[in-house]
């Protein structure tokens, strides 16, 4: 006898056209990823229809239930993006879609910031910015976001900044660390180039490096690099900086994500 499985079996049936095949919408797809808690759920369901004065009033539901306004960026609005990242991975949405979201999100992290009673003393500055040649921004904005959130002053560059213009900024700063966002393969390597002018003008600072192009192989093969995978990671890294020096080893050690 054939030993077929249920799904192997509706694969060929599909294919001779003698079962429809089941696509899932756009938003049945979102709707199989939201967090479960349904205040939760509500934050990403605004942000992935990129709907911004929906993602205020879910935070404003979050923190009437006494969460704090800061934890609410990385509990409630980066597993939202998430979502919306995801989907368009899998080629569900579209571009201007994501774009919305985003502007949704980074809407949300203004307002959480707006919440703080407390304006924290500056501990430190952190200098960032998005690789030469390359516009996307939007995790180097929430890289910025909360790092400013933890009470870091943040001296942000912008995107598609010349090499020169890092190393001037670093030398001019003196910051804890310095953080780079490349999104393409083709933009990556400017990374390099940094890393290698800092170190011939001796400024030996961290250079916490992250975006879909890197990994963490990428970025230890210059000696100033240490890789973040979320933008939460940034922040991390320049508390553990503050603490505990810049040794590289150390630092490598403590963020190794393999
Ligand atoms: C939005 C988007 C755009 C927007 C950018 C708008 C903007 N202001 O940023 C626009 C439309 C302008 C755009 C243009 C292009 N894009 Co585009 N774009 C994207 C898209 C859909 C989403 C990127 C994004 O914002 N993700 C969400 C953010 C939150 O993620 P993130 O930046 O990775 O950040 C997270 C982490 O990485 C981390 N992080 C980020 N930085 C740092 C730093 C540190 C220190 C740490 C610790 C962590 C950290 O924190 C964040 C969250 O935790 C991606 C597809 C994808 N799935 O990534 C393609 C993508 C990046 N784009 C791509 C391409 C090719 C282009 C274009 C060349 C298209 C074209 N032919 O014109 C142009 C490039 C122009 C240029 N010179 O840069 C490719 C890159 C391929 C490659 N590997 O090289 C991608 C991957 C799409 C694809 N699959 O082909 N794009």
């Amino acid at each position: 006898m054939l030993d077929f499985k249920k799904e192997d079996l509706d694969t060929i049936l599909i294919r001779y056209n003698v079962l429809m095949e089941k696509t899932m919408t756009p938003d049945e797809a979102a709707e199989q990823l939201y967090p479960k808690d349904p205040l939760l759920k509500a934050v990403a369901e605004a942000i992935y229809e990129g709907e911004e004065d929906d993602v205020i009033d879910a935070l404003d539901e979050l923190l009437d239930a006494g969460k704090d306004p800061i934890k609410l960026i990385d509990e409630a609005l980066l597993p939202g993006m998430a979502v919306v990242s995801a989907l368009y991975d899998q080629g569900i949405i579209f571009l201007p879609n994501v774009m919305m979201s985003a502007d949704a999100m980074l809407e949300g992290i203004e307002y959480c910031k707006t919440k703080t009673t407390e304006i924290p003393k500056a501990k430190g500055t952190v200098v960032c910015h998005v690789a030469e040649g390359d516009v996307h921004d939007i995790g180097k904005n929430i890289v910025a976001a909360l790092l400013r959130a933890d009470g870091f002053e943040v001296v942000d560059l912008g995107r598609d900044v010349p090499v020169d213009e890092v190393v001037e900024a670093v030398a001019t700063h003196k910051p804890a660390i310095l953080t780079g966002t490349a999104l393409m393969t083709t933009t990556m390597y400017a990374f390099k180039e940094v890393n290698d002018k800092l170190v011939e003008k001796g400024l030996n600072v961290p250079f916490a490096c992250g975006g879909g192009a890197v990994n963490q192989e990428f970025v230890e093969t210059y000696s100033l690099g240490v890789y973040g995978d979320q933008a939460a990671d940034a922040v991390s890294i320049a508390n553990f900086v503050l603490k505990n020096g810049s040794n590289m080893d150390t630092l490598r050690k403590e963020f190794d994500v393999y």
